[in-house]
């Protein structure tokens, strides 16, 4: 039987965050990937090793089984195509929100509203779900500077702290969706290492009562 066990993370805050829960599941990776430039990282359990990928690539690898399990966070999910993966678990970590953004004194548009994004699916259902047309435009990140160089009236981004609208002069305007990270599992891997992946939400589930009781 194969029990080797892929986990695919995107390194930064999910990664940080998603630390702990591992380290409650007995898995301790042997090197860090903000220091090594390792993509495939081995942890202490001989049998389970970990992937190091793009945010938004995770639900990729789940999906076609080159992971068996991953961890993204909801706004990559939304965006994400959800055939052959299973999201079972909120951790409750790299908590933010999707909301709308613009400049606090807006000036007057005799245009539909044009709305700069990386989140097209989101932003796309939100306005069609309010009944308000809009140009959507789709970006790849530093959507704060669209406002300020009239590509677009105004953005919907990922909102934490709100530091990173406030220095771009932007304020945040409606709430779309409260984000935070999934565990996701291969579906065909749920069925083939039920036991194993089972016991790891177990004791994740363990580790997110107790942070969030
Ligand atoms: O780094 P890369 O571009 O490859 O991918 P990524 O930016 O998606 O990775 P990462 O690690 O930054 O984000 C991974 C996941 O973290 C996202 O998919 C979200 O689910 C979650 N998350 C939580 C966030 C934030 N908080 C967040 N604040 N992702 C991004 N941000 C950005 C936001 O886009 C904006 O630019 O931080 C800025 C706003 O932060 P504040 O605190 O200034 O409001
Ligand atoms: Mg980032």
């Amino acid at each position: 039987m194969n029990d080797q066990l892929t986990i695919a993370l995107s390194k930064g805050r999910i990664y940080k965050d998603t630390l702990p829960l591992l380290e409650a599941a007995g898995i301790e990776p042997l090197e860090d990937p903000s220091k090594s430039r390792k993509l495939i990282l081995p942890t202490n359990q001989p049998n389970v090793r970990l992937l190091i990928v793009r945010a938004t690539d995770a639900p990729t690898y789940v999906a076609h089984g080159a992971a068996d399990i991953g961890v993204a966070g909801k706004d990559v999910l939304m965006e994400a195509p959800s055939h052959n993966l299973f999201e079972l678990l909120d951790l409750e970590i790299a908590k933010c929100r999707l909301m709308v953004a613009g400049p606090e004194v807006e000036k007057p548009h005799g245009h539909r509203l044009k709305i700069a994004t990386k989140y097209l699916k989101s932003a796309q259902a939100y306005y069609a779900q309010k009944g308000e047309q809009v140009d959507l435009i789709k970006l790849y990140g530093s959507m704060e500077i669209a406002p300020l160089i009239d590509l677009a009236d105004r953005i919907v981004d990922l909102v934490d702290t709100g530091n990173t609208l406030k220095a771009n002069g932007l304020v945040p305007m409606e709430h779309i969706a409260d984000i935070s990270s999934r565990l996701i599992v291969n579906q065909h891997a749920y069925k083939t290492k039920f036991d194993q992946i089972n016991t790891i939400i177990q004791q994740f589930k363990t580790v997110i009562e107790k942070e969030n009781a």
